[in-house]
């Protein structure tokens, strides 16, 4: 018995989305669209959606959910207009959205003006090394390889000795696999300035970064970030840069394209991908992961993957309503939502299994958890609501990824 009515997928309410396109700079038909992308596209409201099985009716038409709850925001063409409608849907329409050209391996100076607090792809790749530098021994750079576009997925290692592979319960932070999910990032650095600067004063932290080896991927999706904020404003782009672009979050390879969570059509916001890890972004990321099993035991333990927005505390499996099912036991299960509902306790987030909001296949989580037994959550992160979206001001950034400092403690602690 479910109830729940939070959102996910992006922007919310009516004021902000209408905030946002205001600020959004409408593309010239000029130049190559990829197919599917020139269709007039339209903000919508799904009225009734009051149930996960009916959220996912909607999510399986393609659009781009902004919020999902009792009513569902969306970004859709007609003809998925009228897939909505035919599904019995009652649908009012909430002004245009036009999505601005292609500028394929775009390099952004800095983030839209006034929000240069947020972290470009370059100015992250300094945070991590000047991290390094300034913390010899304890912080080492490396990539678990390159994205679509060629950049180089960031990885950075906290820990004493992390010259050296411990034998340490080992815990992984991802962010950004969503490109516009930019606050993110910067929780990703957060927990890397957190755990560098903090040690030599704060005992806690010297405890934690002792016996732990802390893994930290701040951009899984470099691309499509750097794309989102391309000529100085933004895109609300969701997706990695490879064709029309690939769902990174529907193209793990657990269960992939199971359950009517995600589609097989390029140009849906949760494309799947032609095949399991046919982004390079994914493969690269899970390809690390396996590495990570040594010996024939997987050294990471616990995982979070942070995107926006809605404040949520998420556990699989997002592939079925099922709370208990193959590889996830009642006893499980059940750990899942302890640890889950005391890491919301610690930032006020709303605990729930991921498919209660819709179901999803293909996720992270799923795979991290059905493939590997690591404890595996997804946070979506500020703003709770509709106002303001995917794109808080910078000046949220301090406030909002410190607010999940005692939940990231929890994650570590619960490595062992
Ligand atoms: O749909 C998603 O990928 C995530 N929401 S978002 O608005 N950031 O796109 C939620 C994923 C949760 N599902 C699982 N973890 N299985
Ligand atoms: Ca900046
Ligand atoms: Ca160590
Ligand atoms: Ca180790
Ligand atoms: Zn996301």
């Amino acid at each position: 018995m479910r109830k729940r009515r939070s959102l996910v997928l992006a922007v919310g309410g009516a004021v902000s989305i209408l905030a946002l396109l205001a600020g959004m700079t409408t593309a010239p038909a000029t130049g190559a669209q990829p197919a599917g992308a020139q269709a007039q596209q339209n903000i919508y409201e799904v009225l009734g959606t009051n149930s996960p099985q009916l959220r996912t009716q909607v999510a399986n038409t393609g659009v781009d959910v902004l919020e999902a709850g009792t009513s569902t925001v969306v970004i859709a063409n007609a003809q998925q207009l009228a897939t909505l409608r035919s599904l019995g849907f009652t649908v009012e329409s909430r002004g245009a959205f036009q999505r601005p050209l292609d500028q394929p391996g775009a390099v952004a100076a800095d983030f839209p003006a006034g929000d240069e607090g947020y972290h470009t792809y370059a100015e992250v790749t300094a945070e991590l090394q000047k991290a390094v530098s300034d913390h010899a021994g304890l912080a080492t750079l490396s990539s678990v390889g390159k994205s679509y576009e060629g950049r180089e997925l960031n990885l950075l290692k906290i820990s004493d000795n992390a010259g050296t592979d411990e034998n340490e319960p080992e815990v992984l932070f991802t962010c950004n696999q969503h490109a516009r999910e930019h606050l993110t990032t910067e929780m990703c650095l957060r927990i890397v300035n957190r755990f560098t600067d903090g040690y030599a004063n704060n005992a806690s932290i010297k405890q934690m970064v002792d016996t732990h080896e802390i893994w930290v991927i701040p951009n899984v999706n470099p691309d499509g970030s750097e794309y989102d904020i391309s000529g100085g404003r933004y895109h609300m782009w969701r997706k990695n840069r490879q064709g029309q672009g690939t769902d990174p979050n529907r193209n793990w390879g657990f269960q992939w394209g199971c359950c009517g969570g995600s589609s097989g059509s390029p140009s849906s916001e949760t494309y799947r991908g032609p095949s399991a890890f046919s982004a390079p972004e994914t493969r690269a990321v899970s390809n690390w992961v396996n590495s990570r099993r040594v010996g024939g035991a997987q050294q990471i333990k616990s995982h979070i993957d942070f995107h926006t927005y809605s404040e949520l505390v998420l556990w699989p499996y997002g592939y079925t309503y099922n709370d208990t099912a193959p590889g996830m036991t009642a006893a499980e299960a059940k750990r899942f939502q302890d640890l889950g509902r005391q890491m919301a306790a610690t930032n006020n987030y709303t605990p729930e299994q991921s498919s209660d909001l819709y179901i999803t296949d293909g996720s992270v989580n799923d795979w991290m958890w059905g493939n590997h037994k690591i404890l595996s959550y997804t946070f979506e992160m500020y703003p709770r609501g509709s106002n303001p979206g995917f794109y808080p001001p910078d000046e949220v950034i301090g406030r909002e990824t410190t607010r999940n400092d005692r939940a990231v403690d929890l994650i570590i602690g619960a490595a062992g």
